[in-house]
């Protein structure tokens, strides 16, 4: 009952042919669709439903809504009336609103962004199938990533006003959405400020994370490799095709995840993250970070954070 990971993250991008070129050669990604209006559809060879990124055009990077799966398809109607209780409007999306998917329920986070659920998407298997399977296919290209592993989103946080969308949107996801948090940064005198938050429904350390900054946003999506010399070698993919690279292979002490943070060609951050790092379960005790361990948390080896990496986003 209720969510069961993350289904797909819906993105802007300028070029939609450069576009597809990273999502398919650098990550490994392959098309599943291209609908009429020119929209992308991307799967990962390790997926079973159709798609999990999906391409649009548009004049700037960023998101569109990202969208999670729920068990159920009547899950979607207890959900919606938990969301409206909680004074959070929604919608009912039909099937025809994105292909290959059926109804979906749309809303806003506290913080704006916006989140859809569904509960049925086309299953078309994954590259190696059910029936005596080989441990991976033979036509991967580039870094090969197994799937869209989870999404940070940027929150508004101005302590003058008042505001932590951070804490707003973890109460929510936590209350309503029954996800469970797994990690947290704290801040402030009384280091009582949540200013990042990791959560989770699967059994990995985070499906979804917030983080916060000056104004809302999307800060990565990532996708999941096997070992600590996948994210090596996705590095040297990169290299070779020329990607530019953010972050080079690290690791998080929140998470423990193994990682490369990277940018597509319109400036979308992506994230290649290796290790489960832990299994994540409802009664794991919280892991709480303070804030003069910010850095050691994001990248444990050097202890610091940059700049650039707290501050651009799309
Ligand atoms: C991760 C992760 C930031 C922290 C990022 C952490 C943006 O991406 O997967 O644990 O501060
Ligand atoms: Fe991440």
């Amino acid at each position: 009952m209720g969510v069961m990971r993350i289904g797909h993250i819906s993105i802007k991008v300028m070029d939609i042919a450069a576009a597809v070129n990273h999502y398919e050669n650098v990550l490994g990604m392959k098309t599943t669709h291209i609908d009429a209006r020119g929209n992308v559809y991307l799967k990962c060879w390790d997926e079973w439903d159709k798609f999990s990124v999906i391409l649009t055009s548009s004049d700037r990077a960023g998101m569109n809504h990202v969208a999670y799966k729920v068990e159920n398809d009547a899950d979607l109607d207890v959900l919606k009336r938990r969301v409206e209780e909680y004074g959070i409007k929604t919608e009912i999306l039909h099937p025809e609103a994105l292909p290959f998917i059926g109804r979906m329920l749309t809303f806003n986070l506290p913080s704006g962004h916006e989140m859809r659920l569904y509960a049925k998407k086309e299953c078309v298997g994954t590259a190696v199938g059910t029936m005596n399977p080989d441990p991976w296919p033979d036509d991967l290209r580039g870094a090969g990533v197994h799937w869209l592993d989870h999404c940070l989103l940027m929150c508004e946080m101005n302590p003058e006003k008042g505001i932590n969308k951070v804490a707003e949107n973890t109460k929510f996801m936590m209350e309503v959405l029954d996800f469970y948090l797994a990690e947290q940064v704290v801040v402030g005198p009384d280091q009582n400020i949540q200013a990042a938050t990791w959560l989770f429904r699967s059994s990995t350390p985070h499906d979804i994370a917030f983080v916060a900054g000056p104004r809302q946003g999307l800060h990565h999506f990532a996708f999941f490799l096997d070992s600590w010399h996948d994210v090596l070698k996705a590095a040297d993919i990169m290299a070779k095709n020329k990607v530019r690279i953010d972050v080079a292979p690290t690791r998080h002490g929140i998470t423990r995840g193994e990682t490369i943070y990277f940018f597509d060609p319109s400036g979308n951050r992506n994230e290649t993250f290796a290790g489960l790092g832990y299994l994540a379960q409802p009664d794991r005790p919280v892991t709480t970070w303070g804030e003069e361990f910010l850095g050691r948390g994001i990248f444990y080896h050097t202890g610091e954070l940059n700049a650039a990496f707290t501050d651009v986003y799309t």
